[in-house]
């Protein structure tokens, strides 16, 4: 299908792309995932013809410091699940990067030994312009990666905002990407160890200190995890995604052996139920929240309504409490 020679109309026409990207269509996936961040009517009509299709990928959240090395790791992992004959999709999400442009070029460079690999999607996530919220956007294209047909889907965020936090919640395996020398952090360092990760990568690992912090985390997972009996206890793995050699790289297999082994722990112990339960409870209350905000202002569009709020709230004889409160009753009778 070609879709770039469709009508305009057909071509954002939801059920035609839902097809396509079913099938794999990368132009249709492309289409769909503009629609989606365009917080469109048509992009809702698409996400509910996909959503009977996911929910069967691995999703794996590769997390850490700008500059830990995470879209190395990722371009390495990548690497090794297709040598295993998986479809391998990739959300990079970076909102600190001044411009999408900066970051986004950097992580097309990093990502492009695959490029040509029909077996690989990436997606990089601007910085900002999302109507319901970078989470709500990230969620919708983890899932319309998913509805592709990807084996894993891995998601690259900063450990940092809350909308970060919140992505986090979308992967069911967490790498926490680390590197020597974070020493100076160390109370958050152990605060996001035992909150999200199910496996730690020391990245850079070819740097001074690497020993002594790898020791220390050891320490940190031992005293967390093995003393409470922890069902799961995170691996520490040291590797080195960049190097001047190739043959520098080293840990890779390592981390997705221990990805594939908590997949294969989260199934057996059936976790994965909660774990997709939790899922589906947060998207809810994104996709609520913006529907209903979206509802709402589509009501008032036209009544003059919403610049006397504004203008009443400004004057102080209402407050955006009250307002909401009164709106909500008007139009959900709560
Ligand atoms: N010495 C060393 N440098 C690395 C390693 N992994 C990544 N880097 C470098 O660290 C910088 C940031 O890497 P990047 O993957 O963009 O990090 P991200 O911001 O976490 O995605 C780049 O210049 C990489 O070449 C490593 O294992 N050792
Ligand atoms: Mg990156």
């Amino acid at each position: 299908m070609n879709l770039l020679a469709m009508p305009r109309k057909l071509a954002d026409n939801p059920k035609a792309l839902a097809d396509g990207l079913l099938l794999g269509d990368r132009r249709a996936a492309a289409r769909a995932i503009t629609l989606v961040e365009d917080g469109s009517q048509k992009g809702t009509e698409l996400m509910k013809l996909l959503y009977p299709h996911v929910g069967r990928s691995m999703v794996i959240g590769v997390t850490g410091a700008g500059g830990s090395g995470k879209s190395s790791l990722i371009n390495h992992i990548i690497r090794v699940f297709r040598s295993q004959g998986r479809r391998v999709g990739v959300v990079a999400v970076d909102p600190t990067s001044p411009f999408s442009g900066g970051a986004l070029l950097g992580d097309r460079l990093r990502f492009q030994t695959h490029s040509m690999d029909e077996g690989v999607y990436i997606r990089s996530m601007a910085s900002r312009g999302y109507l319901g919220g970078l989470a709500r956007a990230t969620t919708d294209v983890v899932r319309i990666i998913e509805a592709m047909g990807n084996d894993l889907v891995i998601v690259e965020t900063l450990g940092a905002g809350q909308d970060e936090i919140d992505i986090i919640h979308v992967a069911q395996t967490c790498v926490l990407v680390l590197t020597p020398g974070m020493g100076d952090d160390i109370q958050a360092m152990k605060a996001g160890i035992m909150e999200i990760a199910d496996l730690i990568a020391l990245n850079k690992a070819d740097l001074d200190g690497a020993e002594t912090c790898l020791r220390s985390l050891e320490a940190t997972v031992r005293y967390g995890f093995e003393e409470k009996e922890a069902a799961w206890i995170p691996r520490v793995i040291p590797t080195v995604a960049a190097g001047a050699r190739t043959d520098d790289v080293r840990g890779i297999e390592e981390v997705a052996e221990a990805i594939l082994a908590h997949q294969s722990y989260l199934r057996e112990s059936r976790t994965i139920h909660e774990i997709q339960a939790k899922r589906v409870e947060q998207e809810l209350g994104l996709v609520f929240r913006d529907e209903v905000q979206k509802a709402v202002f589509k009501g008032l569009k036209g009544t003059g309504k919403k610049r006397q709020y504004i203008r009443a709230i400004l004057e102080g004889r209402t407050d955006p409490y009250s307002v909401v409160e009164e709106v909500l009753r008007t139009f959900l009778r709560v």
